[in-house]
């Protein structure tokens, strides 16, 4: 059998804005179910994450998820396997009390949440599913990672040694030693996928922050009988990034087409000719965007004991790790930095409304 794998879909992001929920639609009606149709999966497999809100969630999010997804799921015949994410939970030491128990229950036929750890048979596949783990399952599912009779395991894993989001690692987390007898593990939870060993984390099958962008994506497919794991790629993306050289690029012929229905950042290397530039983004403007960010270089406001050389001007992010780093301190440098990432990804969360 092939079944369909998704995981962090986040429904009602970035304060439910409308312009995730299209693009949610996006997703959905134009891949995600169309490449299941074509090859007749009645089987998803969702890997956590399903809500993004640990404490609640907006009702037209929920009506719009109903209609393009589990409306979808519904009239298909098709059923879904469920853990619960980090974000599916409301309180951080339990998996108790979710929105997945509160939110999916009119679908009992299609929805199949599973809240203790789990060997599922998919024909001659075992896969040995993990729910978000805390401190009150923690014991039951260090003993089931030990003792499953599982081949292959899916969870949603915070492991130490891999990209939360593309160019930082987690320092913290699981030593994902404790999978090595397993043939594949697939996790959520980091956003970008990567792969190591027999771990496999697939990422978000959409965009959601500018540390997605450029990232691809993807939703993946699963043919229990070869094994095998096809990766489906998801075309429609919001967010772009330029970076404008008027030394190296002609902007008279740039086809600003593209930055239609995006978020728009432009990183200035280099602009010889301010002319050239405020007409590039004058037609970027004429654009049906949805944001335009401009990033200059900001020398005068660097600190006195910042080195300048090692400095990347690219993003709000790299400013402040350039920053961390160049910071006289015995605290452990790495920590902070995902920590102000934590707090920047919380801040940009609420930008929208
Ligand atoms: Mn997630």
């Amino acid at each position: 059998m092939k079944i369909a794998i998704l995981n962090d879909t986040h429904c009602g992001i970035r304060n439910s804005s409308e312009i995730f929920l299209a693009n949610a639609e996006d997703f959905y009606s134009k891949i995600f179910f169309p490449e299941c149709d074509k090859r007749d999966i009645k089987q998803i497999l969702h890997l956590g994450d399903y809500y993004d809100h640990r404490k609640f969630i907006n009702f037209k999010a929920l009506n719009h998820n109903r209609r393009v997804f589990l409306d979808q799921v519904r009239k298909r015949g098709m059923s879904m396997d469920i853990i619960p994410g980090n974000h599916d939970t409301y309180f951080k030491n339990t998996n108790e009390l979710n929105s997945l128990k509160e939110c999916l229950g009119h679908y009992m036929n299609e929805v199949h949440i599973i809240m203790e750890p789990t060997v599922m048979k998919y024909d001659s596949l075992k896969i040995g599913l993990v729910p978000w783990i805390c401190n009150d399952n923690y014991d039951q599912c260090m003993t089931f990672i030990k003792e499953c009779q599982a081949d292959w395991i899916g969870a949603h894993l915070e492991l130490t040694g891999f990209e939360m989001m593309r160019g930082i690692t987690n320092v913290h987390g699981m030593n994902p030693k404790i999978f090595k007898r397993f043939e594949m593990v697939l996790s959520g939870h980091f956003h970008t996928s990567s792969r190591k060993d027999n771990i496999w984390y697939l990422g978000n099958p959409m965009e959601f922050f500018w540390n997605d962008a450029h990232d691809p994506k993807y939703f993946h497919i699963l043919d229990t009988e070869t094994r095998e794991i096809e990766r489906i790629r998801n075309p429609h993306t919001i967010f772009e990034k330029v970076l404008y050289d008027d030394e190296k690029n002609d902007y008279s012929t740039f086809d600003v087409t593209k930055f239609n229905k995006k978020f728009v950042k432009v990183i200035v290397i280099n602009k010889t000719d301010p002319f050239t530039f405020d007409r590039f983004i004058d037609n970027i403007q004429n654009q049906e965007i949805y944001e335009l960010k401009i990033a200059e270089n900001f020398n005068e406001f660097m600190g006195t004991n910042v080195e300048e050389e090692n400095m990347n001007f690219e993003d709000t992010a790299e400013i402040v790790d350039s920053y961390i780093e160049a910071v006289d301190t015995d605290l452990d440098k790495n920590k902070i930095k995902v920590q102000m990432r934590e707090l920047m990804t919380e801040a940009q969360a609420t930008e929208i409304a």
